[in-house]
């Protein structure tokens, strides 16, 4: 190391030693360099510093093209399920994650509006589900992300304008989806299959029933379709059967909620545990807490599961929506 650096160098090599992010390693490291009196006795660290300038650049431009590529399809799962709205233009996607997420996604009648899947959070009663909306599925190309979320979610919401030939819409939405080896799950043993078809729980969502007087548009677009399967018909507009929607949501996702509560506490129904249809005590138990898995003493409970409040269960009782558990070890 030569002798003659100036107390600048020093200064920047140790913000240099104690930066955290690339940025600031090629900021400092440059900085550094700035600092250097150019002669014979400091080529080498010279030469040294440009090797690792362009090393830590290199490693920051890949971190960024890697990051670019992350699609926007990618949506982590948040709450007791992920839900994905899809549909042609206009059916009322946006509309539905706007009136009953916290998301706020935009509105409009002009076609085409969405260019890219937005999640937001909806309440049912107490548990949180994730609801993601897409842009337009009766398209010529399909993002094969979008498609990959389809196949990974806990429930595609297949939304239809009743205003605009409802029958036609549904028919293209099934043949995109199997030209893509996806259908619903109420189409299994009912269609031809050739190849392989991944079978997707799926409830088809009939909006712009706006009041009782789209019941013929509606009973019409049933005798058309002749198809027995999970539908809803709402209105994100006037909130018709919005309730019903989230309950029947709730229910195919196939879970429960139970409620955890210390000896002698009162229950605290804000925070319930979310766990799949059919769970028993023992498994409850470990997911409340390791402790509880190995060393269950005992387990009482209260709620429709229970013959009488407070019952003491064995570790095989399996639990109820709404069950109240009071654990002990
Ligand atoms: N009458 C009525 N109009 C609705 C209802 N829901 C949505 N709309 C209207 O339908 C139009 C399209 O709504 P969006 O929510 O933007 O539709 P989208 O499915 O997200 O459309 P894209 O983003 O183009 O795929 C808007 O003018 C909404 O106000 C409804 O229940 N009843
Ligand atoms: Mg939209």
């Amino acid at each position: 190391m030569p002798t003659n650096l100036p107390a600048d160098y020093f200064n920047a090599e140790e913000r240099f030693r104690s930066a955290t992010t690339p940025e600031d390693k090629i900021k400092y490291l440059e900085e550094m360099m700035s600092t250097i009196p150019k002669h014979k006795g400091t080529d080498h660290l010279r030469s040294d510093l440009r090797k690792k300038l362009s090393k830590l650049k290199a490693a920051a431009t890949s971190k960024k093209t890697t990051k670019k590529q992350v699609s926007p399809y990618h949506i982590n799962k948040e709450g007791a399920g992920q839900i994905v709205i899809i549909g042609c233009t206009n059916a009322g996607k946006s509309s539905l994650v706007q009136t009953q997420t916290n998301a706020e996604p935009e509105i409009s009648q002009v076609p085409f509006t969405t260019w890219s899947p937005m999640p937001g959070m909806m309440y049912i009663d107490n548990v949180q589900v994730q609801l993601i909306d897409t842009p337009p599925f009766c398209e010529e190309y399909i993002d094969p992300e979008f498609l990959n979320l389809i196949r990974r979610v806990d429930l595609v919401l297949i939304m239809l304008d009743l205003h605009t030939d409802p029958v036609q819409q549904l028919k293209f939405i099934y043949q995109e989806l199997q030209e893509n080896r996806i259908a619903p799950q109420h189409l299994e043993g009912l269609i031809e299959v050739e190849d392989f078809l991944l079978y997707v729980p799926s409830l088809v969502l009939v909006n712009k029933y706006d009041n009782e007087e789209y019941e013929e548009h509606y009973q019409i677009f049933k005798e058309l379709l002749d198809l027995d399967c999970p539908m809803l018909p709402v209105s994100t507009k006037t909130g018709y059967n919005i309730d019903t929607f989230k309950q029947t949501v709730f229910d195919m996702l196939g879970v429960i909620r139970v409620y955890s509560k210390a000896p002698g506490k009162e229950v605290d129904k804000t925070a319930p545990f979310v766990i799949e249809k059919g769970t028993v005590m023992g498994d409850f138990a470990g997911k409340v807490h390791k402790d509880f898995q190995e060393n269950l003493k005992s387990a009482r409970i209260w709620g429709t599961s229970a013959d009488f409040p407070g019952q003491m269960v064995s570790r095989t009782h399996v639990l109820e929506d709404e069950d109240v558990v009071e654990l002990q070890i």
